[in-house]
């Protein structure tokens, strides 16, 4: 008989985590407290473009309390430069040194490292550091830095192309020659940022030739690979401990400049030294987002359904790939994806990666998934306008039929599972879709502009090493995993080696190894890697974490359960298979008097006896995805967009813990709402940052965010360990295409169209008589 323990995988279980949060005691870098710790500063270029000749630091060094002071060309000789790769053609490297050495190429990048007593005097001490530089001509966008000519900011880089690749797939030009309409239209999407609550930082601290770094990265393992490799250690001669970490999204999982002078900076100084990011450093200098333009072309026959895609799909990359995902994150991530959960039976693209005088392009929760649903969901909304189809009914046309799955996608994927026709359906009920478009209608006779917007997206998640193989990256190892032990108190402890940045991976991942070992859900401790005592893997991104915690905790947890079974049953004198495993204790099916506890079994064993270590190499791309409606009202004096009613139905397999996963909606799609509707940032033609504070950078608010409906819809994952599928980025992505869909809608009478992100007032209310 099986147990009848209630499973704690799939219910609305608490965070575990968030008592310890929500009364101030989670311990972020900030807080931490290190003897002897120094305070770095940076000073940092002013141009968008220079050669840079001398960096003078004869003041700074002389400043009150400063210890050391770092230039380019000091750590030129014993620091490698990051250099980020991909293996394959069309991939032009780039070498981004821990400080500038001969050239500058953004304006932010660090080019003197400060460490002093306090912080205060390393901020004070940077701010002497003078700088000796010619101007060059910056190529601040991407027509520029294409155009013939164009200063080059790499000479590895020709013509400021970091990364180029196309695909082709069925017979596009017979489509387009067939075709009884064809629609076509350029959307361009601007630079935003990731913004984490807490900025990035680090502590850095060598022990003879031992360096601990204490980060909230989302990648311990690749942090730890590509420290180690600037410095010309070994992997296991660098530990990196993760604290408590206020958000990444997609930030913290690069190894950025700073990273590698601060611990340059621990080295010359002897002590540990501390670097926490302002706020504008954060929005000017570390990764940006998304930037991009894409060319889309679709064809389709008479009753609307899609015959052949064509994509070019250029993104503006800044000066630099970033260590380790490169340039080819967003363009190969957004051309992937745009044939989305619909029969499309040819594409073609092309997508480029372009050098310009900015910061980075990083990755940013919806990794060019954002972008790519955006085109497709526009693409589709205008083909409905030009057939006179509704956008639901077109959508009815396209979508791939449950039955269809396994799917072999345009762009070469293969689609595991999916219903969206039904998720359509459920989400169209759950908005009242029919009564929205009534109430429209009225509020359109009273001069009101209300509109109604759908978008569908299917999402990669999961992948394990042979997807970051296939895509040559060779620096995302793609494998997870977890250390389970039983403790001689009977407390379970699990390091999984992934970390949190808020998903609440303590609870999840102790829900699944509670269910496993038969033990309550506060017995089992979840905790932040540290490479010393975490087994390897590769991180917290690419929505990796609920399939990488079924696969690799889950099974240390069934593995060590069945040495407990073992354990107890020498213990009890009985068949492990006439043990049961409930609350904590090993008891004898039917005579619940004849037991053994955890501890007993622990104790027995010896200490450390009882610890399991699995490694999981996730089998994905599984994918997930969602159905979103949202209905705006546009402001026909402001141009302010006003969200009314939004609906998300998810699938993403089987759900781990519906409080979190409807969290981890209400957040991703309050950050699609600040994409689609205020984030910018601009940038001058000399790459000068025009918006560097949050005053002109508008993050979304409370007072932008509705409230939600939302629904589920588990179809498993048949290549999964328990079926499950990743979401963390999901609302993220669908949220700018449906919220663009709708003003879209609204504006539809004015005669505006909405082909970038974020969609400005100015441009909904430009063509408005007043
Ligand atoms: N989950 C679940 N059942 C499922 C799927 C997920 O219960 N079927 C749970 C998971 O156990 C996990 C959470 O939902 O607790 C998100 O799971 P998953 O989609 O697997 O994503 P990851 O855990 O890999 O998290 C990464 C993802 C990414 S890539 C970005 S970017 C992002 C995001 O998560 N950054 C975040 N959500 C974030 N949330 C917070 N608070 N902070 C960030 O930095
Ligand atoms: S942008 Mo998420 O870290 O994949």
């Amino acid at each position: 008989m099986l147990s009848l323990a209630p499973r704690l995988a799939g219910a609305r279980v608490k965070r575990v985590e968030d008592p310890r949060f929500l009364r101030g005691g989670g311990a972020y870098l900030d807080d931490l407290r290190i003897p002897g710790l120094l305070h770095a500063a940076f000073a940092r270029s002013a141009h968008g473009h220079a050669e840079l000749r001398h960096v003078e630091v004869g003041l700074a060094r002389a400043a009150p309390g400063v210890v050391a002071v770092l230039t380019g060309p000091d750590l030129a000789e014993w620091v490698s430069p990051l250099a980020p790769r991909l293996e394959g053609p069309g991939f032009w490297p780039t070498r981004c040194p821990a400080l500038a050495e001969d050239r500058l190429r953004f304006v932010g990048e660090p080019l003197a490292a400060v460490c002093a007593e306090r912080a205060s005097q390393a901020v004070d001490a940077a701010e002497l550091v003078a700088v000796d530089c010619q101007p060059l001509s910056a190529v601040a966008n991407v027509v520029s830095a294409l155009a013939p000519g164009a200063p080059l900011l790499h000479e590895a880089a020709p013509g400021n192309v970091l990364f180029h690749r196309d695909h082709r797939h069925g017979d596009v030009e017979g489509a387009f020659a067939r075709a009884h309409l064809v629609v076509g239209e350029a959307f361009t999407h601007a630079r935003s940022s990731a913004s984490p609550l807490e900025p990035r930082g680090l502590i850095a601290s060598w022990e003879g030739e031992r360096l601990t770094v204490w980060t909230g990265t989302q990648a311990p393992h690749i942090y730890r690979a590509g420290l180690a490799r600037a410095f010309g250690v070994r992997d296991d001669q660098v530990r990196v401990i993760v604290p408590d970490t206020g958000g990444g999204f997609g930030q913290r999982m690069h190894v950025l400049s700073e990273d590698l002078a601060v611990a340059g900076l621990a080295w010359v100084t002897g002590r540990p030294v501390k670097w926490v990011e302002t706020r504008r450093e954060n929005l000017g200098c570390a990764s940006h987002a998304r930037e991009a333009r894409v060319d889309i072309e679709a064809a389709a026959d008479a009753r609307g359904a899609l015959l052949a895609l064509r994509a070019r799909v250029v993104s503006d990359n800044g000066a630099y790939h970033v260590y380790p995902l490169t340039a080819a994150l967003e363009p190969l991530g957004m051309a992937g994806i745009i044939p989305g959960p619909y029969r499309t039976p040819a594409y073609e693209w092309d997508a480029v990666g372009v050098a310009t005088n900015k910061p980075p392009l990083g990755a940013y929760r919806g990794v060019g998934m954002t972008m790519g649903a955006f085109v497709m969901e526009r693409t589709l909304d205008l083909l409905a306008e030009r057939l006179h189809v509704d956008p639901a009914e077109i959508r009815r046309r396209n979508l791939i039929p449950r039955e269809a799955y396994p799917f072999l996608s345009a762009a070469g994927f293969v689609y595991d599972s999916g219903d969206f026709p039904k998720a359509l359906e459920m989400a169209l009920e759950l908005a009242d879709y029919e009564g929205l478009k009534r109430e429209r209608e009225r509020a359109r006779g009273r001069g009101r502009l209300l509109g109604v917007g759908i978008s569908c997206y299917t999402e990669y998640t999961g992948m394990g090493s042979a997807t970051y193989r296939s895509r040559g990256m060779s620096d995302v190892p793609g494998h997870e995993a977890a250390r389970v032990s039983i403790q001689l108190d009977g407390a379970v402890h699990c390091r999984l080696s992934m970390p949190s940045q808020g998903q609440g991976h303590a609870t999840t991942t102790a829900q699944i190894v509670a269910d496993e070992l038969g033990v309550p859900l506060e017995s089992v401790v979840v905790s932040q890697p540290d490479t010393d005592q975490t087994p390897a893997g590769s991180g917290t991104f690419a929505s990796r974490g609920a399939v990488s915690q079924r696969g690799a905790a889950g099974a240390a947890a069934a593995t060590l359960r069945r040495r407990v079974l073992d354990g107890a049953g020498a213990l009890l004198e009985a068949s492990p298979a006439d043990l049961e495993l409930r609350d904590g204790r090993v008891t004898v099916r039917g005579v619940p008097d004849r037991g053994v506890g955890m501890a007993e079994v622990a104790a027995a064993a010896g200490e450390g006896m009882l610890e399991v270590t699995e490694a999981f190499d996730p089998p994905g791309p599984t994918f997930s995805g969602a159905v979103h409606v949202a209905s705006v009202e546009v402001d026909p004096e402001t141009g302010r967009v006003a969200l009314h009613r939004y609906v998300v139905v998810e699938d993403c397999g089987p759900v781990i813990n519906p409080v979190i996963v409807e969290g981890q909606i209400h957040g991703a799609v309050a950050q699609g709402i600040g994409e689609a509707l205020g984030e910018r940032l601009v940038y001058d033609e000399w790459g000068q940052l025009l918006t560097g504070s949050l005053m002109d950078y508008p993050l979304p608010t409370a007072a932008d965010v509705p409230s939600f409906i939302l629904g589920h819809l588990e179809t498993p994952s048949p290549l999964t360990p328990g079926g499950h599928k990743g979401m963390g980025e999901g609302g993220t992505i669908g949220a700018p295409a449906a919220i663009a869909n709708a003003v879209a809608d609204a504006v539809k009478l004015l005669g505006v169209k909405v082909i970038s992100l974020p969609i400005s007032s100015e441009s909904l209310i430009a063509g408005v008589d007043r």
